[in-house]
């Protein structure tokens, strides 16, 4: 499973944790310029997988962004847009 954030008005932080809420990985700036990317993350176990998008540092300005999930399962594959 990848997740990364293109296209983003903002200074986005992404946030993957499992279905009881605890963190497994975060990315501030693994992606072009200040956006988020967690790059083929290994899925180990079937279940609820929780992503969150944020605004890097403490900030309230709101800010648009595009969120892009893509599951791989063998040598299919099927991405998800969200915006
Ligand atoms: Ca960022």
């Amino acid at each position: 499973m990848s997740v990364d954030t293109p296209a983003s008005d903002m200074d986005p932080y992404l946030w993957l944790g499992d279905g009881s809420g605890s963190g497994i990985t975060s990315d501030d700036n693994s992606g072009p310029g200040n956006d988020a990317a967690i790059s083929h993350y290994t899925v180990t176990a079937t279940g609820v997988y929780y992503i969150q998008v944020g605004h890097y540092g403490p900030s309230t300005t709101p800010g648009a962004y595009e969120l892009h999930v893509e599951r791989t399962r063998g040598s299919s594959r099927s991405p998800t847009r969200l915006r």
